[in-house]
């Protein structure tokens, strides 16, 4: 291995990120000089062995499944499975990233117990069983006090997020969300309202394809982002609408830069359209489908065009092409919809024009959801009779999911403890410091909370404020359950971990975390299993499984991908697609989608959008070959309004809403709409330990307004106006 100091160049990064997407692309010799001493000691050891361990990537929801290759003890490189289907023999440059994600020098590496004050950043090494012990004590103390419901619980999304869940329904709290409420809850909502579950695009077999609030080019989803390309080869149109000229803009046919918060106008402009030709709709297979046709004459494409500005010949034109394709033609569904306060209704108006498609369950269309059949083990919930009645945030949003709640609701009851107090946090692999809306809020929020854990394997912005700090083990150190990942039924499939290196520092898995703190809370028995014991349970009924994932490193166990509610009924109320919904008309809320007219920014005001790099997940930005292709955001703001305020490329610039400011520097960019600003996410952190990206750029959660969709409870992220001035 290469010693001495010297980074891998970008060029040499890209060439063999590039190399392992090809499928079954070999050891290439030695990627990354790591920065841990025994990675550094084995590299002068003679070169041994070279073996492969089957594990699938983490840095972001997708899980591709990777094969790692081990030298000496250390992690040379990360290929692709040329087996599974789902990710297509595919990694992205985050995945052949994820060397510099185990190696990297601001890894945690022991338990700290906060000694000044919050974020004052004056920690205590403490050894694992006294941080436990006091975990422990705190937790219980807070139940005493206050009840179970006292203390909330973040568990991530991950592969053993199952056990802290568990955890916090055995402790007895009903207060448990996860990132998902600052994602895509919208979108769920408005799918299940329509067709009874959350579908997924058959974008391989589609025609005609428009993508809207979605840029599956960087923002990566398989096997969408790879299928786009594939169909788009295959004679598949592809049409865009975003206010900002995306990859995916640049791969489309047509892109509309349209006005922000305007989709729902296009959309319904589009359906007066195509309920003219009723060619495709099959009306004996929707609820509502006459209201429907009567609701949408108000929105002709000229009514359209000065709400959207997208011209009402154009509308006209993709309706007319678009039923021609159908049903192999799509509305895509998208995935991060926490955009708007009528976020659930936008969705809805294009899951409405999927129903006019008549695209459910058929090729090239929306197919039904199905997971390979891994089972979750049973466990018993005790009753505490002093509990609360309800999760926190019940009854503050008429949609809300029971299971996951509202992150930002939550946070409101915290604050106004009502009705009830939370006085404790448990987090597992969050960072709602980054990536909830009103950084300033969710300090406050601490202000009420007399005890918070952090499980993280750095130091976010986060675990920053946290009270004790316990370093999780990587997913390259962690034995998995065996993950099923829900799919269509050609790419529904299942993978596991096994360890490929050995828990780095004092790293430590959440299993065994949640197992030690439960023995010591007296409830220890709900815990008595090993991953292998659980595995086994998971997988009952699976013939073999266990062996396939052990050769293959992943199962699937195809079944029929059409035609699977053949005759039988939807999961609605109604039990056919509905147009029309009768819970939300019992709710109060528009039982088909209304137009709300966005505000107009006013004079020198811009809206402030969120959106994906390829580059970075999330906040997940402190990353050694990552940061190389951007170490720091910018604002991204269109030439005219630029050259109106005096701005220049470069400029450093403060940005301001009514939530907050932060500053950064100037980017003109040609392509966004002339009243849009953007920057990236997960800079600008707090945390001195994200070394890369301390104060580097500025933070968009510092200025992102904090309100929410008010059916589902997701958060409305592009509500958000702000100024900009120049900083001398
Ligand atoms: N590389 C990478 N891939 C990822 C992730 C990642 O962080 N990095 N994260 C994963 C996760 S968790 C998710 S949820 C998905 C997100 O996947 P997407 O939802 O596809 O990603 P976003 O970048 O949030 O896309 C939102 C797009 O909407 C545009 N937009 C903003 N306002 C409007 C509007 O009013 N109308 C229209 N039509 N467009 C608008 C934005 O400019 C942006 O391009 O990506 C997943 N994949
Ligand atoms: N401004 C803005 N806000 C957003 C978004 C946006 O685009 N812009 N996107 C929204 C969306 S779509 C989503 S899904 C959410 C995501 O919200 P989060 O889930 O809060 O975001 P991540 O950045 O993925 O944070 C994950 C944390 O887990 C840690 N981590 C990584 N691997 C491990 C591990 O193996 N073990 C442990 N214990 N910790 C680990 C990381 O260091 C990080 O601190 O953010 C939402 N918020
Ligand atoms: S898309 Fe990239 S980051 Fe996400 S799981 Fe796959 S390889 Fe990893
Ligand atoms: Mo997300």
């Amino acid at each position: 291995m290469q010693e001495g100091k010297t980074p891998i160049s970008r060029r040499r990064f890209l060439k063999t990120s590039l190399a392992a997407a090809a499928i079954g692309a070999g050891l290439q010799g030695p990627l990354v000089r790591t920065l841990v001493p025994e990675a550094e000691a084995a590299g002068s050891r003679p070169a041994g062995e070279v073996t492969s361990h089957f594990t699938a990537c983490d840095m972001c929801f997708n899980r591709c499944s990777m094969i790692a290759l081990k030298q000496n003890g250390v992690i040379k490189k990360l290929d692709p499975n040329p087996k599974c289907l789902k990710s297509r023999g595919m990694i992205c440059a985050r995945g052949n990233a994820a060397v510099k994600h185990i190696y990297s020098p601001d890894r945690l590496k022991y338990p700290l117990r906060r000694t000044g004050r919050r974020g004052e950043g004056k920690w205590e090494r403490i050894s694992w069983e006294e941080a436990l012990d006091y975990t422990a004590e705190q937790l219980l103390e807070i139940a005493e006090k206050h009840t179970r419901c006292g203390v909330m619980f973040t568990p991530g999304v991950d592969s053993q997020s199952r056990f802290v869940q568990q955890f916090a329904d055995v402790f007895g709290s009903y207060n448990i969300t996860n990132h998902e409420s600052l994602c895509l809850l919208s979108r769920n909502r408005a799918y299940l309202d329509t067709f009874g579950e959350m579908p997924y695009p058959d974008v391989l077999h589609s025609r005609y394809i428009i993508i809207v609030g979605a840029n599956p080019l960087e923002a990566f989803i398989t096997p969408d982002t790879i299928d786009l390309i594939e169909a788009r080869k295959q004679g598949c149109k592809i049409v865009v609408l975003d206010p900002r000229f995306t990859k995916t803009a640049a791969l489309a046919h047509e892109w509309y830069k349209i006005k922000p918060g305007t989709d729902m106008a296009f959309f319904l402009a589009l359906c007066h359209e195509i309920v003219k030709g009723e060619r495709y709709c099959c009306p004996e297979k929707t609820f509502g489908y006459e209201q429907f046709v009567e609701h949408v004459a108000k929105y002709p494409p000229e009514w359209a065009e000065k709400e959207c500005g997208i011209p009402a010949e154009d509308i006209r034109r993709i309706a007319e092409e678009i039923t021609e394709a159908a049903p192999r033609a799509m509305v895509y569904p998208g995935r991060r919809t926490s955009d708007y306060e009528d976020s659930t209704q936008i969705r809805r108006a294009m899951a409405i024009t999927n129903v006019l498609l008549d695209n459910w369950d058929r090729p090239g269309g929306l197919l039904a959801a199905r997971e390979v059949g891994v089972k979750s083990p049973y466990y018993d919930i005790p009753w505490y009779d002093d509990n609360p009645f309800d999760r926190v945030e019940a009854g503050k949003a008429t949609g809300l999911f029971d299971a996951i709640g509202s992150f930002q609701l939550m946070r409101e009851s915290v604050i106004s403890e009502e009705p009830y107090p939370i006085r404790g946090w448990f987090s597992f692999k969050t960072n709602f410091m980054q990536t909830a809306p009103n950084r300033q809020k969710t300090i406050r929020m601490l202000e009420n909370i007399d005890f918070f854990v952090n499980i993280d394997i750095f130091m976010s912005d986060t675990a920053w404020f946290a009270d004790v700090v316990l370093p999780g083990n990587s997913f390259l150190e962690r034995k998995d359950p065996v993950h099923p990942l829900q799919g269509s039924s050609a790419c529904a499939c299942a993978f596991m971990r096994e360890p490929v290196v050995e828990d780095m520092f004092e790293s430590r898995p959440p299993l065994w975390i949640v197992q030690e703190l439960s023995k010591r809370m007296g409830f220890g028995h709900s815990f008595d299993f090993t991953i292998d014991e659980y595995r086994e349970k998971q997988v009952e009924g699976l013939d073999g499984a266990l062996e396939i994932l052990r050769k293959d490193g992943i199962y699937f166990n195809p079944s029929k991908v059409y035609g699977i509610y053949a005759g039988s009924p939807l999961k609605t109320l109604s039990g056919v697609k509905e147009i029309y919904n009768q819970r939300y008309e019992r709710s109060g809320d528009d039982p088909m989608p209304v137009y709300r007219r966005p505000d107009n920014p006013g004079k020198d005001k811009f809206r402030l959008v969120v959106g994906r790099t390829a580059i970075f997940t999330q906040s997940r930005t402190n990353n050694e070959l990552l940061t190389e292709f951007m170490d720091e955001n910018t604002l991204h703001m269109h030439p005219e309004p630029a050259s109106r305020l005096g701005l220049g490329h470069g400029d450093l610039v403060e940005v301001e809403s009514e939530t907050g400011k932060d500053r950064l520097r100037l980017e003109i960019d040609e392509g966004i709409e002339s009243q849009t600003v953007y920057m990236a996410t997960g800079f600008g952190s707090l945390s001195p330990q994200m070394s890369l990206i301390y104060k580097k750029g500025a933070s968009i959660a510092e200025i992102l307004k904090d309100t929410h969709d008010k059916i589902s409870g997701n958060a409305a992220m592009h509500e958000t106006l702000v100024s900009v001035r120049k900083v001398s």
